[in-house]
């Protein structure tokens, strides 16, 4: 693992980030003749995030020795972000390959089992990791990459409240990698250790097993009784609705023309509550309008992180320039 150099960290997060290849013309991928490739990772998305917004972040992970692996290495020291990766000789970089699909979503196919960040174990978590940070950030993603990346991720939050970090959590349910018994289970008892909690609406019906018409008001509580000082429910284009000490807290949605791709804006909104959060615990009310804003503009452009915006540019926007293509 490369040595700590860097000024101490605000935040420091850890997670799988993937290589991402595309049709480069948006066409099937079975019929694609021509390819792009990019990186993602719901960690890393907000570790770039949040060192647009100019706040200090590390980014701890295992990568493939491999091309993928000095992409995504290359490509977050590029966005100002610290990275700490173990190198592994003997594991691949996963990848991922997404397309898109009627209606605006995507179709991802993962190729993950058994890369270089599932080998991950708690043996390797380390105290230096987050030496002078405030808050650890991490997602549900790594504890379904495998029961090792699992077992990392327990003690990564242990030894981070431990000394004296508040942490932050958001499940990101995956489906796809696990059993939805499991997910609940280890969701369910992550958020317990949590001090902040950032389900979508879907992931709070999934881990109150509650029927899919539940309203968000009728989730929260249920979903602040697993243990989470603030939980905050990332709602979309309908804002989000945050509960703190019993005080229910509902900001709404920052306006936008039109959306061009909604992939990445739960990491813009996270990166967005962080950067306040990290500076001004108390100040929820600020890191609500801003996750807004930021989850509103990471829709005007492609990519899961490619349209997070700078200081200035969230400056301008604050400013009364609307949000447009
Ligand atoms: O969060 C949006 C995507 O960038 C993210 O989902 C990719 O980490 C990712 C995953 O495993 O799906």
């Amino acid at each position: 693992m490369n040595a700590i150099t860097a000024a101490k960290p605000e935040i420091v997060t850890f997670g799988e980030t993937l290589a991402v290849v595309l049709s480069a013309s948006g066409e099937p991928l079975e019929h694609a003749e021509s390819l792009r490739l990019t990186i993602a990772g719901a960690e890393s998305n907000v570790a770039i995030g949040l060192a647009r917004l100019e706040t200090r972040v590390r980014w701890i992970s295992r990568l493939g020795d491999d091309p993928f692996g000095a992409k995504i290495q290359k490509t977050l020291r590029g966005e100002g972000v610290e990275t700490v990766v173990d190198w592994d000789e003997a594991a691949p970089t996963a990848v991922m390959f997404r397309q898109r699909i009627a209606g605006g979503d995507a179709s991802v196919y993962y190729y993950r089992k058994g890369s270089a960040m599932s080998r991950m174990s708690a043996a390797d978590v380390s105290r230096n990791w987050f030496d002078g940070a405030a808050c650890f950030y991490f997602s549900g993603i790594t504890p379904a990459l495998s029961e090792s990346a699992r077992e990392a991720t327990f003690e990564a939050v242990r030894l981070a409240k431990e000394l004296g970090l508040w942490v932050c959590f958001d499940p990101n349910l995956r489906l796809k990698l696990w059993h939805g018994a499991h997910a609940r289970q280890t969701l369910s008892a992550l958020a317990e250790l949590s001090d902040v909690f950032l389900p979508g609406i879907d992931e709070a019906r999934f881990l109150l097993n509650a029927p899919q018409d539940t309203a968000p008001e009728d989730l929260i509580q249920g979903v602040a009784d697993l243990g989470p000082k603030l939980v905050v429910m990332k709602l979309g284009p309908h804002g989000s609705l945050a509960l703190r000490d019993g005080q229910l807290i509902k900001t709404p949605p920052h306006p936008v023309a039109t959306v061009v791709d909604a992939i990445g804006a739960g990491d813009a909104f996270t990166a967005g509550l962080l950067s306040v959060l990290v500076r001004e615990p108390e100040n929820v009310e600020e890191a609500l309008q801003l996750a807004n804003l930021l989850g509103a503009m990471a829709t005007q452009g492609h990519g899961d992180w490619q349209s997070l915006p700078t200081l200035r540019q969230v400056d301008l926007t604050k400013s009364g320039a609307t949000i447009a293509r």
